[in-house]
């Protein structure tokens, strides 16, 4: 082997296997050279890297998908579309339900590299009429989940602020015949407040962009200004370089219909969202400490006429709270703060219950019938890890989600990669690498997590942010991954694997509890809008079925979370870990710092070494042979079993002759599904190159190739032998004219 030479690819190494030195400087300089040539994408074994360049580089096109389908990972440029169609691949050749998970943090590409996966599936799967149409509605699901889930942050002017997870659904010949979504914890305090800089969720500026004056005044009784709107005007940011409102207002609607949604389906959407920004302005004046009452205005008959609901009994709800005691119902009055956190629950109710009930309907017009779905796609694309200026309840959740995901990574990793090997006869050394599943336990332990304290003091009467936080101090003190802080009291700090970060207990008790005053609920199942009213089932219980402990929702999230891992850990996976280049949205920008950051908190540096402990790569002989099999004169063009020799010999004495007579002889003989037959042509081309023992393995079914150098040097040998054979046809039909 020694004559072969390195394959080249764009500005260094595609596969950071190859690395001479194994350091996480190494893997920075590497991925940061191929960034300055445009390669974005690099492997570490059959996991992408992915560098979010800020910039459109033209590498998307059809003839890109041409390009990429059908082939091995390693045969051509890293690519987000090379993992998309193995992955496809697996699912159709191997009838083995897949999974890609996305990771990486707020801002590094995780969407669109979802909807890169999704485009480029819908184009390479069949395309039957029945097909394309379910095509569609996958894809157009996207701008519509965006609409009303994505907001623009300070870190991403498209930010997902809920989880993601999509099955695209196949049927026996792998056409696309379905889809399934399944949703996580929607950023619901969003719809009341935004920090500095940020948006609300999108759905709201593109209504009042997207809707003509006329029928935004006659329809929702809106004015075309957001900063009439106390639930937009908080932080005074209403366009964003990027977001063309309007002409998103017209993709959303368009891609609606395209999805299923009914004209008044879409209508009744939006008469909710523009609910919600009159409901932003309804006032209260304090009549003493304990009471407040309603400034009569218009956006408070607004607001009753576009829930549909009483005006009177809207007032009433969001003024009095009804508790239920032992003697019976009793009405205690809120004051002018409470009514206001009233009516801030509300609309966070409505929009929450909203986006879900979006998806189930989307769910309800892709979802394939049972029999026909054989196999899925699952593509997983949730937000990342977030470290912000203050951290509360939301990112705790985020955070802890994105922890679970690291400790799925490492187990699936290892997992798959020791099982090959078992299943193949192989020995394999086992590799220490850090497993963060302490971390998780003490967010999720069932008796001692953190998850299980907040849940304690949640269903306690009168218990508050502060009894939680003396909790925590106390039992938590002395973990590995916790931290007391004295400069400020109410916060406390969780090691995650991806760094430090400080959370503030404040508002953990009520997010958590994420109670809605049954007067609300009841209010609202009072609704003469069904579709309003349907939201809010619990609105028809009685009281005694009311008071029952409502599940909290960290430990909602806990349970989908738990869910999430084991629909995942059934499934062959894939990852893409994105980075994100810089923190200022600049085309072009690596900056060494951030990047290195999340090099370290990704564990590329130790996927890396457990890569290379093992072999690099591994190929089934059937599909070695079929490729490299031009590589040794013993299999080509003469290798061939009695029976094809015998054949041949017809064909050549019934007439047919030279070079293209073998090349079907080839073909006959390749298409042998005899696997000793297949490995022993493996190993004369590999003995015949010369390569060292130490360099690979023969398994059951497949060729282990320890360097992907050596997979590299065979490619670089087959395009020259390729040259050349087209070289010997062509002087071979000369000489036949
Ligand atoms: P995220 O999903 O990882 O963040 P996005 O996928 O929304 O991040 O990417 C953020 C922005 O980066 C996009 O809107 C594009 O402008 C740009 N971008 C991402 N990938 C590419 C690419 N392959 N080529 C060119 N530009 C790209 V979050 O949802 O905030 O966690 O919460
Ligand atoms: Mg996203």
């Amino acid at each position: 082997m020694a004559a072969l030479t390195s394959r080249s690819a764009k500005g260094g190494v595609p596969d950071l296997v190859l690395l001479e030195e194994i350091s996480e400087d190494a893997i920075l300089s590497a991925l940061k050279n191929r960034f300055a040539n445009d390669a974005i994408y690099t492997y570490i074994g059959n996991v992408l890297v992915s560098v979010n360049p800020f910039k459109n580089i033209p590498i998307y096109t059809d003839a890109h998908i041409q390009n990429y389908s059908g082939k091995q990972m390693y045969e051509s440029e890293p690519h987000i579309f090379a993992l998309a169609d193995e992955a496809y691949r697996n699912m159709r050749d191997r009838a083995q339900d897949q999974c890609i998970i996305i990771t990486g943090e707020s801002g590094a590409g995780k969407t669109e590299a979802a909807k890169l996966i999704m485009k480029f599936i819908a184009a390479v799967s069949g395309d039957s009429h029945a097909g394309s149409k379910i095509k569609d509605q996958l894809l157009k699901s996207n701008p519509v989940l965006e609409a009303f889930g994505n907001a623009t942050t300070n870190r991403n002017f498209n930010s997902s602020r809920f989880g993601k997870y999509m099955d695209m659904e196949f049927d026996y010949k792998a056409d696309p015949v379905g889809g399934l979504i399944t949703n996580y914890l929607l950023e619901k305090s969003r719809v009341v407040k935004q920090v500095q800089g940020e948006r609300n969720f999108h759905v709201f500026y593109y209504l009042l962009q997207g809707v003509d004056e006329g029928t935004l005044s006659s329809k929702f009784s809106l004015q075309k200004d957001p900063s009439k709107y106390f639930f937009l005007n908080q932080s005074a940011t209403y366009v964003v370089d990027l977001v063309n409102d309007r002409e998103l207002y017209k993709e959303m609607v368009s891609a609606m219909k395209v999805v299923g949604f009914k004209d008044a389906d879409v209508d009744n959407c939006f008469k909710l969202v523009a609910s919600i920004l009159h409901l932003g302005n309804v006032e209260f004046v304090a009549q003493d400490d304990a009471h407040s009452t309603v400034t009569d205005s218009p956006a408070l008959s607004a607001a009753a006429s576009l829930l549909e609901v009483d005006k009177q009994t809207l007032i009433q709800a969001l003024t009095f709270r009804t508790v239920t005691t032992r003697e019976g119902n009793i009405s205690t009055p809120l004051n002018a703060r409470q009514a206001a956190a009233t009516r801030d629950a509300l609309a966070k109710a409505v929009y929450e219950r909203l986006f879900v009930w979006v998806i189930a309907q989307i769910n309800n017009f892709i979802r394939a019938p049972e029999k026909e779905a054989r196999h899925v796609i699952g593509v997983l694309d949730i937000y990342g890890f977030e470290i912000f200026g203050r951290n509360g309840f939301e990112q705790f959740c985020i955070n802890y989600c994105n922890e679970k995901l690291q400790q799925l990574f490492i187990e699936l990793t290892l997992k798959s990669e020791q099982e090959e090997y078992l299943r193949e006869g192989i020995d394999w050394v086992h590799i220490d690498y850090f497993n963060n599943a302490i971390i998780c336990d003490l967010i999720e332990n069932g008796q001692t997590g953190i998850i299980a304290m907040l849940d304690e003091n949640s269903l306690l009467q009168n218990e508050s942010d502060s009894d939680f936080h003396a909790k925590l101090k106390a039992k938590c003190k002395g973990h590995a991954h916790y931290q007391t802080n004295t400069i400020a009291d109410t916060t406390f700090t969780l090691k995650h694997y991806a760094g430090d970060v400080t959370y503030d207990s404040v508002g953990f008790i009520e997010k958590n509890k994420d109670a809605l005053f049954k007067d609300l609920s009841r209010l609202m199942y009072s609704s003469q809008q069904t579709m309003l009213k349907l939201m809010f089932p619990e609105g028809a219980l009685a009281d005694s079925e009311l008071m029952k402990r409502p599940t909290t929702a960290a430990t909602q999230f806990k349970r989908q979370v738990n869910e999430l891992a084991q629909i995942l850990l059934q499934k062959t996976p894939h990852y893409v870990r994105c980075i994100k280049s810089n923190d200022q949205k600049r085309g072009g920008l690596f900056v060494d710092e951030l990047c290195l950051h999340q090099v370290r908190y990704l564990g590329l540096h130790e996927n890396v070494r457990v890569r290379r402990a093992g072999y690099a790569f591994r190929q089934l002989y059937s599909r070695f042979l079929d490729r490299y099999k031009m590589l040794c004169p013993e299999t080509w063009p003469l290798w061939e079993s009695p029976e094809q020799k015998r054949q041949r010999t017809d064909a050549v004495k019934s007439g047919k002759t030279g070079i293209l007579a073998v090349l079907e002889m080839q073909k006959a003989a390749f298409q042998s599904t005899d696997q000793a037959y297949q490995r022993k042509g493996v190993e004369k081309i590999l003995s015949h190159l010369k390569l060292g023992q130490g360099e690979y393995l023969l398994g059951n079914t497949k060729l282990f190739v320890k360097q992907p150098t050596t997979l590299f040097a065979l490619e670089d040998l087959r395009e020259h032998r390729i040259v050349g054979i087209a070289t010997h046809i062509q002087a071979h039909i000369k000489g036949l004219l």
